[in-house]
């Protein structure tokens, strides 16, 4: 699916090495509720999304944030077989959550955000363009089983 160079490995190690899951992970799936709000439609269960204050504050979406970043753990792992590694988390999405796919790529440009936000300087445009190419294969993949 993806050729990675071992300096390209090396990069995506490093930025997630540096990345607190249950730090980032809430943060990033607030982000989306709030800047997608069309997003929360798939999140009626967990309560009070009403404001940003609200979203931020929500504990279910707290949680939530840190079982997709636990997820995306799985990919930094398995760089060379992304595409099998979500294949049945694509599948859950696509036919028991009905989640459009759109939405993956809106979760890893706010992740991206609150991690550019987070590292400041040393989030270089070289990272980035290395950590943003391992999120777009992490959404092809998640999108794999919709067709
Ligand atoms: Ni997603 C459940 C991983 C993006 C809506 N999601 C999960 C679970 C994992 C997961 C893991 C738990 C599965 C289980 O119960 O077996 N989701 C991921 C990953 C991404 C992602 C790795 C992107 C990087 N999910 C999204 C997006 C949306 C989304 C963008 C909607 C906008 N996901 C859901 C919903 C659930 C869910 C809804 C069920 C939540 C619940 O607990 O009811």
């Amino acid at each position: 699916m993806a050729d990675w160079t071992a300096a390209e490995k090396s990069t995506i190690a490093g930025v997630w090495g540096k990345v607190n899951v249950n730090e980032i992970g809430p943060q990033a799936l607030g982000r989306v509720l709030i800047v997608y709000p069309w997003t929360q439609r798939y999140f009626g269960s967990f309560g009070d999304l009403s404001n940003a204050a609200a979203i931020l504050g929500n504990g279910k979406v707290a949680a939530h944030g840190k079982v997709v970043l636990n997820a995306l753990d799985k990919g930094v792992k398995n760089m060379d077989n992304v595409k099998g590694t979500y294949a049945a988390l694509s599948k859950l999405h696509c036919v028991s959550l009905k989640v459009d796919p759109d939405n993956f790529r809106l979760l890893a440009d706010c992740l991206t955000i609150v991690i550019a936000t987070k590292f400041g300087a040393a989030f270089t445009p070289e990272i980035q363009a290395t950590w943003q190419k391992f999120l777009s294969v992490v959404v092809v993949a998640l999108g794999s089983q919709y067709f």
